[in-house]
C-alpha cells in the first residue's frame, strides 16, 4: 500500500470513529457532523416496525454472468452493456460474480445474513434468446431491423420465453421462498438486448408497447409467487448519466467520451427528454397491465408494483434567499421532472419551456394533445408504492452569470465520476465526495432523510421502499475492501455509512413517512457496470480465488440490525 493511501485511511478512520462516537483521538476533526440526522432527545434504541422488510439488491448484468454454457453456446443474447463495459474498461459481465451458477450458495448467504427480501432484476436477453432478445414476436430482415408480427387485432404477440432462462429465474425464486426470503423483481435494470437499443430503445415510443408485453409476460410467469415488483430502475441514471445518453450521442455521430465534458445537466436532460417521457410512460403501461391481471386473479392479490427513482434532494449552500430559491428550482426541476408526471400527472411548472428556450430541439417529440393524454394516463397509473435509490445529494448555490465558471460543467456520462457543474444558467451544483461518501458523492444521511421526505410529500405518502443505498470504495479513493491477515474484511467506513442512513430512515418513519423496507446495495461486490474495482458489497468477492465469497464486518453488522429490528441511537 502506498504511503499517501495509508495516511488517508488513517485520517478517515479517525474521522469515522469521531463521527460514530467510538473512540476519538486528539487529531480528530468532526466529519461533516451537520450531515448526520439529529434524533429526538433521549433516543436510545431505534426500533423499526415489525413488518419492516430488510433486504438487499442486485441487478442481472452486475451479478449473473452465465453468458455462455460450458460448450460455448450463448445462454443469453447480447446486451448493450456487453459493449459498454468492454469499450470503457475491457472488462465484461460474461461471468460477473457467477450468480447464475452459484445462486444456491448466494441465497444461503442471504439467509445467514437474515435478509427478508432480495431485489434482483430479470435479464430480458436471458428470458428471450431468439429474435435478438425482443420480447415480442417478429421478423428480422437482412440489415438486422426488427419488425413485430401483429395479431388479427393489430396487437403485439408475446414471444416464447427461453426455457433455460425461465428455469433459472424459477429456480432462483423457489430457492428464495424456500429460505423465507421475499423475491422482489425489477423488470428493467438497464440491460436491454442490443437489438432493442439499435431499434432506438426508449427514444422510440414503440419500445414502450414492447416493454408492456414483456412486463405482462413476466407477471404471468412469476406473479403467482412474487409480491414486490419494480418497473424500471433509475430514470435519471439510465437516461442521463450513462447508457441512454451515450446512445443518443452515438446516434448523433458524436464520440461520447470526447463530448462528456461539455455535457451540462440541462443539455443531457434536453437530449433525452423524449426518452425520459417514454421511460415514465412505460412504467404506467406496466402498472396498467399489472392491475388488470391482479383484478382478474391472474397474479397474487397482495402483489404490489412501483417505480424506482434515483433522487437526491439538494441542500442549499447557505440560508441566503438566492441560494434557497435556486435550490428549490433545482429540486423541482431535476427531481420533479421524473416524479411529478407519475404522481401529479404533469411535468414541473416551467421545466419544458425552460429546456426548449435553451435549445428548441430539447423537447418531447409529441403533439400537445398526445402529451396531455399521456400525462393523464401516467397520472392514473402511478403504482402501489414508490421506490427510492439514494447514495448522496449535491449542495446547490446561486451563481451570478458574471462569475466566470472555473470549468465547463462535468456532468459526465461515465458512471462513478460525480463532479460539479452548472444547471440552468445560474444554479451551481456541487457534488464533491467527502470521506465517508467514498466515490458516490458526499456522505449525507440528512440528505437521505430530506429526499425521503420530499418523495413522500410528492407521492402523497404512498408506501415507500428504499431499493438501493450503500457505498463503494476503490483503489483510487479509499480501499478498505481487502482480505486481512486474519481472513476477514474489515470495513468500518461502510458500517458507519449504513448506520447513519438507518438512523435517517428511522427518523423518517418516526415523522410519519410510510416506509416499508430497505434493500442494501449491495450484499455482494459486483460488476459496477464497467469495473469490479468499486466494491459495494457486504460480502467480498475474491477474483483471485474462484470468486470466493467472504462476509465483511458490515455483513455481520447488518445481520445484527435485522435480528434486533433496529439499532442503537449512539
Ligand atoms: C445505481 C445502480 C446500481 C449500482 C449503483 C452503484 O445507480 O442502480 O446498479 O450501479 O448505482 O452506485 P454508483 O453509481 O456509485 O456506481
Amino acid at each position: 500500500m502506498n504511503k499517501t493511501k495509508t495516511v488517508l485511511i488513517g485520517t478517515v478512520l479517525s474521522l469515522v470513529l469521531a463521527a460514530t462516537g467510538c473512540n476519538s483521538d486528539s487529531d480528530s476533526q468532526p466529519l461533516s457532523e451537520s450531515n448526520e440526522v439529529s434524533l429526538p432527545a433521549g433516543s436510545n434504541f431505534l426500533s423499526f416496525p415489525n413488518d419492516f422488510l430488510w433486504g438487499s439488491a442486485t441487478a442481472a448484468y452486475q451479478v449473473e454472468g452465465g453468458r455462455y454454457d460450458e460448450s460455448g453456446k450463448k445462454l443469453r443474447t447480447d446486451t448493450y452493456w456487453d459493449l459498454m463495459a468492454t469499450y470503457q474498461t475491457g472488462t465484461n459481465g460474461d461471468v460477473a460474480i457467477d450468480q447464475y451458477n452459484r445462486y444456491q450458495e448466494d441465497v444461503a448467504l442471504m439467509a445467514k445474513a437474515g435478509v427478508k427480501a432480495y431485489r434482483f432484476s430479470l435479464s430480458m436477453p436471458r428470458l428471450f434468446l431468439t429474435n435478438n432478445g425482443f420480447p415480442v414476436k417478429g421478423t428480422i430482415n437482412a440489415t438486422g431491423a426488427f419488425t413485430p408480427t401483429l395479431d388479427a387485432d393489430g396487437k403485439l404477440i408475446p414471444a416464447e420465453p427461453n426455457p433455460i432462462g425461465l428455469a433459472y429465474y424459477n429456480n432462483l425464486i423457489d430457492e428464495l421462498l424456500a429460505n423465507g426470503i421475499e423475491p422482489a423483481i425489477t423488470l428493467f435494470h438497464w440491460d436491454f438486448p442490443l437489438g432493442m437499443v439499435k431499434a432506438g430503445e426508449f427514444n422510440n415510443r414503440a419500445i414502450t408497447d414492447q416493454y408492456q408485453v414483456y412486463a405482462q409476460t413476466a407477471f404471468k410467469l412469476f406473479g403467482d409467487r412474487v409480491k414486490i415488483w419494480t418497473t424500471l430502475n433509475e430514470p435519471f441514471s439510465y437516461n442521463v448519466l450513462n447508457n441512454g445518453l451515450s446512445v443518443a450521442l452515438r446516434a448523433d455521430g458524436v464520440d461520447q467520451y470526447s463530448i462528456a465534458k461539455y455535457v451540462t445537466l440541462e443539455k443531457a436532460l434536453g437530449l433525452r427528454l423524449t426518452a425520459i417521457h417514454n421511460y415514465i410512460l412505460a412504467h404506467a403501461k406496466a402498472v396498467e397491465v399489472f392491475h388488470k391481471l391482479r383484478n382478474s386473479g391472474a397474479i397474487r392479490s397482495d402483489a404490489q408494483i412501483g417505480m424506482t427513482f434515483d433522487l437526491g434532494v439538494a441542500k442549499s449552500a447557505s440560508n441566503s434567499e438566492k441560494d434557497l430559491e435556486v435550490t428549490k428550482i433545482y429540486n423541482d426541476f431535476k427531481n420533479g421532472i421524473f416524479v411529478y408526471p407519475v404522481f401529479k400527472g404533469r411535468y414541473p411548472d416551467g421545466v419544458l419551456s425552460k429546456l426548449a428556450s435553451i435549445d428548441p430541439k430539447y423537447k418531447i417529440n409529441l403533439s400537445d394533445q398526445q402529451l396531455s393524454s399521456d400525462l393523464d394516463f401516467i397520472g392514473k397509473n402511478p403504482g402501489d408504492f414508490v421506490a427510492l435509490n439514494y447514495y448522496s445529494r449535491p449542495v446547490v448555490s446561486y451563481r451570478a452569470a458574471s462569475v466566470s465558471s472555473p470549468a465547463v460543467s462535468f456532468w459526465t456520462i461515465q458512471k462513478g465520476i460525480m463532479d460539479s457543474g452548472t444547471f440552468l444558467d445560474n444554479i451551481w451544483v456541487d457534488k464533491q465526495p467527502n470521506a465517508l461518501g467514498g466515490n458516490n458523492g458526499p456522505y449525507d444521511p440528512q440528505g437521505f432523510y430530506d429526499t425521503i421526505k420530499w418523495l413522500s410529500d410528492a407521492s402523497n405518502n404512498i408506501p415507500m421502499y428504499i431499493t438501493e443505498n450503500g457505498t463503494g470504495y476503490n483503489s483510487a479513493n479509499i480501499n478498505e475492501d481487502n482480505i486481512a491477515a486474519d481472513g476477514g474484511v474489515h470495513d468500518p467506513l461502510r458500517t458507519a455509512y449504513l448506520k447513519g442512513h438507518f438512523k435517517a430512515m428511522w427518523k423518517a418513519i418516526h415523522d410519519g413517512v410510510n416506509l416499508k423496507g430497505y434493500m442494501v446495495w449491495s450484499l455482494f461486490d459486483n460488476l459496477e457496470w464497467t469495473s469490479f474495482d468499486k466494491r459495494f458489497g457486504l460480502i467480498y468477492i475474491d477474483h483471485n480465488d474462484n470468486l470466493k465469497r467472504t462476509p465483511k464486518d458490515s455483513y455481520y453488522y447488518y445481520n445484527s440490525v435485522i435480528k434486533n429490528n433496529g439499532l442503537s441511537a449512539n
